[in-house]
C-alpha cells in the first residue's frame, strides 16, 4: 500500500465528535498521513449547543498555505468539510489550485445544511460560493438539502427516482463529474446513497436505523475519502463509509446523554478490516 499525505480542511469543534476531532482519527485510521488546517475554533458544534464560541481562521489560511508552498509540501488529496465564511472558499479554492500533486483528489462534503434548513451562520452568499467549489471538485458529497441548495431546486421529503436524476444532472452541471449523494430513501425502514462516477449511476441501498445523531455526515465523508486515497473506486468506498456510518449509529443507540454525536471510536477496527 503506498503511503499518501492527505489535507483536510474544517472547523475544530472543541467538543461534539465532528469535523476536524472525527476527520484527524478516521484518516489516521486508514493509513493516510493527515494534515490538517482548521477553518475556525468553536467551543462545540452549532447543532443543539447554544452560547458557542467562534474564532474564524479565515485570514490565516493564506499564510498558512504559503508557508507549506514555500516548504514544497504537496498533497494527494485535499478534503474539505464545515468551512467558517464565504471568503474561505475563496482560498480554498486557490489551495486546490496549488497545493495537490498531479494526480491530487479533491473532495468537497459541502458541510452546509439538512433537514431542509441551513446550518446557523450560513447564507445565501455562502451557497453561490460553495457551488464554485464544487465545481473545482473531483468528487462532491451532499445531502438531499444541500444538493437542492446547490442546485436551486426545492427541497422535497418524499420523492421519486426522477426527482434524484434532476437533482444529479445539475449537480453534474455545476463542473463536478463524481457525485456521492447521500441519505437516498425510496423505500420506508430505508435509505442509501447514489453513486455516479465517470458517468455511472449505482444505488447502495441499506437499513434506516432508528436513531440518528449529530455528526455522521463528517463521519461517513471521512471514511469515504480514507477508502477513495486507499485506492477503491468511489461505488465500494460510499459502501464501505456507509456500512461504517451504520456501526457508529448503532454503536450509540440507546445513549440518551450521546445527543451530540456518534461514538465513532470503538468501531473504527470495521472501518480497518474492510479497507484490509
Ligand atoms: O457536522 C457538520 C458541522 C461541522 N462543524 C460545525 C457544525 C456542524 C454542523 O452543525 O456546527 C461547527
Amino acid at each position: 500500500m503506498s503511503y499518501k499525505k492527505i489535507l483536510t480542511i474544517q472547523d475544530i469543534s472543541c467538543v461534539g465528535q465532528c469535523s476536524l476531532t472525527v476527520a484527524l482519527p478516521i484518516l489516521s485510521a486508514c493509513g493516510l498521513e493527515t494534515c490538517v488546517l482548521p477553518s475556525a475554533v468553536l467551543s462545540t458544534h452549532t447543532a443543539g449547543f447554544t452560547g458557542y464560541t467562534f474564532r474564524d481562521l479565515t485570514e490565516d489560511m493564506p499564510a498558512i498555505r504559503d508557508h507549506g508552498l514555500k516548504e514544497g509540501i504537496r498533497f494527494s488529496g485535499i478534503y474539505t468539510g464545515y468551512l467558517g465564511s464565504t471568503k474561505q472558499i475563496d482560498y480554498v479554492a486557490s489551495i486546490f489550485d496549488t497545493t495537490g500533486t498531479a494526480d491530487c483528489l479533491k473532495i468537497v462534503d459541502p458541510a452546509m445544511a439538512d433537514n431542509g434548513k441551513l446550518y446557523p451562520g450560513f447564507d445565501a452568499a455562502f451557497v453561490e460560493a460553495m457551488k464554485g467549489l464544487c465545481g473545482k471538485a473531483d468528487y462532491i458529497l451532499p445531502n438531499i438539502t444541500e444538493s437542492c441548495l446547490l442546485t436551486d431546486t426545492p427541497y422535497r421529503t418524499q420523492y421519486n427516482e426522477s426527482y434524484i436524476d434532476q437533482l444529479l444532472q445539475k449537480l453534474s452541471e455545476l463542473g463536478c463529474k463524481n457525485i456521492i449523494l447521500t441519505g437516498v430513501s425510496f423505500e420506508q425502514g430505508y435509505t442509501g446513497i447514489m453513486v455516479v462516477e465517470d458517468g455511472v449511476k449505482r444505488y447502495y441501498r441499506h437499513e434506516l436505523l432508528p436513531n440518528s445523531c449529530h455528526g455522521t455526515g463528517d463521519i461517513y465523508a471521512s471514511a469515504f475519502t480514507g477508502a477513495l486515497l486507499r485506492g477503491k473506486d468511489a461505488y465500494t468506498s460510499a459502501r464501505i463509509a456507509a456500512d461504517y456510518t451504520m456501526a457508529c449509529i448503532q454503536a450509540t443507540a440507546q445513549e440518551k446523554d450521546h445527543w451530540y454525536g456518534a461514538k465513532f471510536e470503538p468501531v473504527l477496527i470495521q472501518l480497518i478490516q474492510a479497507l484490509a
